[in-house]
């Protein structure tokens, strides 16, 4: 088996689409599910591209998610949009959402968006790109399931709790970045495991806190939070915007609500965007310049912004009109059609 196939986004879509209505999915969550998959596959997301289809899957198989929900979104007269994605996937209730957080952030300033009973598996800078494509600048944050031990301890008790950013820049693609506060994503260590490549040093310990590099042993054990007691605090900061502020669980709660059966963690999503011409105090024109003149300063010395390599693998894809998949990922997916 050759090691890639060139897979087209309309292929991606087509098959991300069987699998997810074979499992169970309703055709609305199945299309906004094939969307992202597909949106992050063309910019070389590995561990959140079709890789997640595992977990849609398995997320189904557990039978806690209603594949059919209708997320509502409930009136407001303030600046909180509030979604409630009555127990299924949070893309639908993402989309649902978002013309009102727009909205909002345009009429107030700054606005937020809190998605509760959702399961979530994906990626969170489509969410806050969503937000940087109408000229706002965003951040968004979700718990996952309680994996990591805090600087410090031994079990886990935090989510690899992703935290995301964007800011709009005129004519160029956003600045934007997006990474788990754990040192890997859950999906990174599979994708390890999947390769049969040990891990780096500093990533997780085993059941008996030991420090391992065996992807199994640490899928067993506990993950370690990226940049030590910080990124600690960062996680913990996560799960209280993103858990009992906005009334949703926290990645304990998300664990013990799983009963063991898998699939996607179940929490909310908060989603926090920003007007800079409301914040600028109408100087938006010369505070985008000065924003300018620090990227050009740190380009300027060999270093890169976050999320340049995934611009540019969106643009290499998009003008082929094709991205590389692992074979074995593309034929271990169709067997979810079996
Ligand atoms: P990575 O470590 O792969 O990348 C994190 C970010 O850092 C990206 O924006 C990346 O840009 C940037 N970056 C990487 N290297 C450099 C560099 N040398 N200089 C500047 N910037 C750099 O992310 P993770 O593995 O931690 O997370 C992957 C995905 O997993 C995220 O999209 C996240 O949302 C998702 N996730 C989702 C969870 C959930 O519960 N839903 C839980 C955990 C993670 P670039 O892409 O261009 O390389
Ligand atoms: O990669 O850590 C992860 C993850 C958790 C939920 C979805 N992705």
């Amino acid at each position: 088996m050759s090691e890639t196939v060139r897979l087209t986004p309309e292929e991606m879509t087509d098959l991300s689409l069987k699998v997810l209505s074979h499992v169970g999915y309703g055709p609305d969550h199945a299309q906004a599910i094939a969307e992202l998959l597909t949106t992050c596959q063309m910019d070389d997301c590995q561990s959140h591209g079709l890789f997640r289809l595992f977990m849609c899957a398995q997320t189904m198989q557990a039978g806690k998610i209603d594949g059919h929900a209708q997320p509502q979104v409930a009136p407001s007269d303030n600046a909180i949009v509030r979604v409630d994605a009555q127990g299924g996937m949070s893309l639908l209730a993402f989309q649902k959402g978002l013309p009102h957080l727009v909205e909002k952030t345009r009429t107030h300033g700054i606005a937020a968006m809190a998605i509760n009973r959702c399961f979530h598996f994906s990626a969170l800078w489509p969410e806050v790109e969503a937000l940087s494509a109408e000229g706002l600048a965003a951040m968004a944050m979700v718990p996952s399931h309680s994996w990591v031990a805090p600087a410090g301890g031994t079990r886990g008790s935090l989510g690899t709790n992703p935290l995301a950013f964007s800011w709009p820049r005129m004519g160029k693609d956003p600045f934007t970045f997006d990474f788990a506060t754990s040192a890997f994503a859950r999906g990174e260590i599979e994708l390890y495991k999947r390769a049969g490549k040990p891990l780096p040093e500093g990533v997780a310990i085993d059941k008996d806190g030991n420090a391992t590099t065996d992807p199994q042993a640490a899928l067993d054990g506990a993950m370690l939070t990226f940049g030590g007691y910080k990124g600690s605090a960062l996680s913990i900061m996560i799960e209280l915007l993103a858990g009992p502020l906005i009334d949703d669980l926290t990645s304990l709660e998300s664990m013990e609500f799983a009963q063991g059966t898998g699939g996607a963690p179940y929490h909310g999503d908060i989603i926090i965007a920003f007007d800079p011409d409301q914040f600028s105090g109408g100087r938006r024109q010369a505070n985008d310049a000065r924003a300018e003149r620090l990227f050009a300063d740190i380009l300027d010395q060999g270093a890169r912004l976050p999320s340049q390599r995934r611009f540019a693998a969106r643009a290499r894809n998009t003008a082929r009109g094709y991205a590389e998949v692992s074979a074995q990922l593309h034929h271990d997916l169709l067997a979810l059609l079996d």
